[in-house]
């Protein structure tokens, strides 16, 4: 029987992959940051939490990342731990770094000591295409992230690949383009729609407000996603692999998918912080824009070319952007029912610190 240990198990990847590995026939352990509220609600929704085994973990903390690694003795670790929401960077660029990046170096150098043998999976990210130097973007185009999120994960892609140069670790790094699902945090923006039209569509009156309407990405499902990450540790030669669709859509066509199964119809009108969608219908007003949701440096447009996964990995994506708009938009409808497992949403529960001032 094959060990994993999975960092970030809590989170949405997380959960997933536990699953899969599980179904797999893997032991996994998890590693969590100890904070003071339940954490396993994701394991639990997927059935697996009882399962997967837990240990404190901390990618700030190098002796806890050593004591974690020689204890375990795993054949693979996935790195998913991160602090993932793009927009918090900035009000905490010092952490981001010090977690999305040196904690990745603290990993790597764990295992070049304690088990070279051991393989591992960074989890990269199209953030670091940022200001996109060319499209479609693969593995070979260069980055120019646009976030200290960014940033920060370019460092850590960079370590990962200069440990397997280096010391010959089967170290590998998943690009992966946004990869959503009913388990989404609900500050990113695909959920923030989907919680915020559920409630409309049950009788809520207030509009979703959000930022930039026109940026673009390549959204697959998270379930496709992690089948990817082990297919890369399964390889003979660790390498680095970009995973999407290979279709771009705006914020604005994603509300329109997400709202069609909840029987709305969005009409546009408007420009800019002025414009807004309303219910062709009704004429309720539904989706509003603020500059307090504007980043101080935007990705305008990601699309990913995934054919070196697809050639190499036999991967590709079965959930197109329109299924899964209609499956986090369902679901979050559903839950909202009486007897279902929400009753509100904690999207926007985060205020910037007047960062565009
Ligand atoms: P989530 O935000 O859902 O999960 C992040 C996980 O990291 C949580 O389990 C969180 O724990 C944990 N974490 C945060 N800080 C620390 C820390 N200091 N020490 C240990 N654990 C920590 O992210 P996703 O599941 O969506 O993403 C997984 C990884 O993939 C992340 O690294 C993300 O940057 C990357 N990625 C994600 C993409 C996506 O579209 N989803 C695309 C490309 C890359 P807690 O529960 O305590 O908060
Ligand atoms: P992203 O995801 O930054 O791509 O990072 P997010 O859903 O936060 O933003 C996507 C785009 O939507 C625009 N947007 C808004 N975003 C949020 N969160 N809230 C809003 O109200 C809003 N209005 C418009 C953003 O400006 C942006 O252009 C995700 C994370 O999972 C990262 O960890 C991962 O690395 C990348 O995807 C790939």
């Amino acid at each position: 029987m094959k060990k994993a240990f999975i960092t970030g198990i809590t989170g949405q990847d997380g959960a997933y992959l536990a699953r899969l590995l599980l179904e797999k026939g893997y032991e996994v352990h998890g590693g969590a940051r100890w904070i003071s509220q339940e954490q396993m609600a994701r394991l639990e929704q997927l059935g697996v939490a009882d399962a997967v085994q837990m240990h404190v973990f901390d990618l700030s903390d190098m002796n806890n990342i050593f004591r974690s690694l020689r204890d375990l003795q795993v054949d693979e670790v996935y790195n998913l731990a991160a602090l993932s929401f793009v927009g918090a960077s900035w009000d905490l660029p010092v952490y981001s770094g010090d977690v999305n990046a040196i904690g990745v170096t603290r990993i790597l150098d764990t295992l070049r000591t304690l088990a070279p043998e051991t393989r591992f999976y960074q989890a990269s990210t199209s953030e670091m295409f940022g200001l996109v130097q060319q499209v479609p973007q693969s593995e070979t185009t260069l980055l120019y992230p646009r976030s200290p999120y960014g940033v920060s994960k370019v460092y850590a892609h960079y370590i990962t690949v200069n440990y397997r140069e280096s010391f010959g670790l089967h170290a590998s790094s998943g690009i992966l383009f946004n990869h959503e699902s009913p388990l989404r945090g609900k500050d990113f923006v695909t959920r923030k729609i989907t919680t915020g039209l559920a409630r409309i569509a049950h009788g809520g009156n207030r509009p979703v407000v959000l930022g930039n309407l026109n940026a673009r990405r390549d959204w697959g499902f998270a379930g496709d996603y992690v089948e990817g990450m082990w297919r890369m540790l399964q390889q003979d030669m660790a390498d680095d692999y970009v995973l999407a669709t290979g279709v771009t859509t705006t914020i604005r066509d994603f509300i329109a998918y997400a709202a069609a199964p909840l029987g709305i119809e969005l009409e546009w009108r408007g420009e800019g912080i002025d414009e807004i969608g309303t219910d062709r219908k009704t004429g309720q007003r539904i989706i509003e824009v603020s500059e307090e949701w504007f980043r101080p440096a935007e990705v305008d447009l990601l699309i990913g070319d995934a054919t070196k996964a697809r050639e190499n990995l036999g991967w590709k994506p079965k959930v197109d952007v329109r299924a899964l708009a209609e499956m986090m938009a369902v679901s979050d409808y559903d839950a909202l029912a009486p007897g279902g497992s929400q009753n509100g949403s904690d999207a926007d529960r985060f205020q910037p610190f007047g960062r565009c001032a």
